[in-house]
């Protein structure tokens, strides 16, 4: 990274499209827009700040003209990276975005990274980690409460709440840092006890915030289902139903569906994750056996379970599997194929174990489909739980998030084992430290070049 260079890349998709923005950053950024670009009405002000100014783009070279454009330039610091920004835009065609970029880098801009604007912006203190992910989530948000939960965070609720705990750490430690400085004298420090209080305190704010994680995580990534039954029981017809297309292959043929596949119904808010799945059955061909174990794996991480049951057909040991699978889960099982004569009821279905709510179905219907979806977005709704009013109501949404917290929580816990064993102030001053660390990686306080390549990688060019 090398913040001494300007960087160039279209902040908007490839594509054909009425604008596309070329953006710059970096010392030479203005400059450089202006070697391209030239307003079109003689004596305008081509430097003014922040305002849209029309004119012409030229190949600086030969003089030949490119596109018309509107150019609009933001001095550091006050601009999205802190550095000095340019962006123009021009028409948005793939050859066209080329060749400004191109004619960019022609004058010394480099082509950027992935996210290397917005890393730019963390670098220069405009964004916190917490919000330049809030910009990726803002992006792939495909529902409301999505959008709501990265719009809270870019207003830096998560940061906030993050640094009010990470300050309280810091504040255990200052503590110990009286006990350590003023050991030899004889004044009265505050005892353990009351420090291990403390400690519990912050423990139990920290879990606090940690427990948000499974609403947050639903709330940006979506509910995952996986629709699990025997082969031919009627998945994939459910799923074509669920979403209103012939998505996936339906056949009288048992193990049509070998791969996991994966669709998004928006039934409310926040947008539910199908994954139609191979029937389960042993003896499978080594193909099918893939797609077998697959179906199983999805099973295992997946939210919510829709287990089909053929109705047509008597309970077997495949039936069984299925019922074992869904055991203890959240979910619902469907009794489908209820048009033909029965062969399976539900009572059946509980006799043997099944503990998921049964209810009769046909997959070749939309009769049942608004209550069908009505249920589900229910479910999803109980799995995300309402936001704690208590709590100020940020969440975290990240496994990096869950991870750094749960270390937080782990250097905190070995800090009081050391307090109460009374160990001397140096030793439960380094666990404190470390807890005041794992929290500060949330925000990036203390950030390594890893961290912030791990980041920054799934954001695309031009972000
Ligand atoms: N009569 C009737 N037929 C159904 C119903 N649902 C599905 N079918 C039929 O059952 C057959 C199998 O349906 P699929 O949806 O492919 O079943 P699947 O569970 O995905 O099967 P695999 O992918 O092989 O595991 C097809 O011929 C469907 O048309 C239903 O409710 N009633
Ligand atoms: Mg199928």
């Amino acid at each position: 990274m090398y913040l001494a260079d300007t960087i160039v890349a279209p902040a908007t998709p490839p594509g054909s499209g009425a604008v596309a923005i070329v953006r710059l950053s970096g010392p030479r950024a203005i400059e450089i827009a202006l070697e391209l670009w030239r307003p079109l009405r003689a004596g305008a002000a081509a430097r003014a700040a922040r305002v849209l100014r029309l004119g012409e783009i030229r190949d600086p070279a030969s003089g030949a003209p490119i596109d018309r454009a509107l150019l609009a330039i933001f001095p550091a610091p006050n601009s999205f990276t802190g550095e000095h920004v340019a962006e123009l835009q021009c028409h948005g065609g793939r050859y066209l975005v080329r060749r400004i970029v191109a004619l960019a880098a022609g004058r010394g801009a480099r082509p950027a990274e992935p996210g290397e604007f917005t890393r730019r912006a963390f670098l220069n203190g405009r964004v916190d980690l917490t919000e330049a992910e809030a910009i990726a989530d803002l992006v792939s948000a495909r529902g409301d409460a999505a959008l709501g939960q990265a719009l809270e965070h870019l207003s830096g609720a998560l940061v906030r709440r993050v640094e009010g705990l990470r300050h309280q750490t810091i504040a255990l430690r200052a503590r110990l840092e009286a006990e350590i400085d003023f050991a030899d004298e004889d004044i009265s420090l505050p005892s353990r006890a009351d420090f291990t209080r403390a400690i519990d305190a912050l423990g139990a704010d920290l879990r606090a915030l940690l427990d948000t994680f499974r609403r947050g995580r639903i709330v940006r990534d979506g509910a995952r289902a996986a629709i699990i039954g025997k082969p031919n029981a009627g998945k994939s017809s459910l799923l074509n139903l669920l979403l209103g297309s012939d998505r996936a292959i339906v056949t009288p043929i048992p193990g049509a569906t070998r791969d996991v596949i994966e669709e998004a119904v928006a039934l409310g808010p926040i947008p539910l994750i199908l994954a139609d799945t191979a029937g389960l059955r042993p003896g499978a061909d080594p193909v099918e056996s893939i797609g077998i174990e697959r179906a199983r794996r999805a099973a295992a991480s997946a939210d919510l379970l829709i287990a089909v049951f053929d109705g047509s057909r008597p309970f077997d040991s495949d039936d069984a599997e299925v019922i074992a699978l869904a055991a203890g889960r959240r979910g619902l099982a469907l009794l489908n194929k209820r048009d033909l004569p029965p062969r399976l009821a539900a009572e059946e279905l509980r006799a043997r174990g099944l503990t998921l709510p049964v209810t009769d179905f046909c997959a070749l219907a939309d009769d049942q489909l608004d209550a069908l979806r009505a249920r589900l977005a229910e479910l999803v709704a109980t799995l995300a739980g309402d936001p704690d009013p208590d709590f100020a109501r940020v969440t975290i949404s990240r496994e990096r998030h869950r991870a750094a917290l749960d270390s937080a929580l782990a250097a905190l816990a070995e800090a009081r084992a050391s307090a109460v064993a009374a160990m001397p102030p140096e030793i439960v001053a380094v666990d404190i430290a470390a807890a005041a660390e794992a929290l500060g990686a949330i925000t990036g306080v203390v950030a390594t070049e890893d961290i912030l390549d791990l980041i920054f990688r799934e954001f695309c060019i031009g972000k």
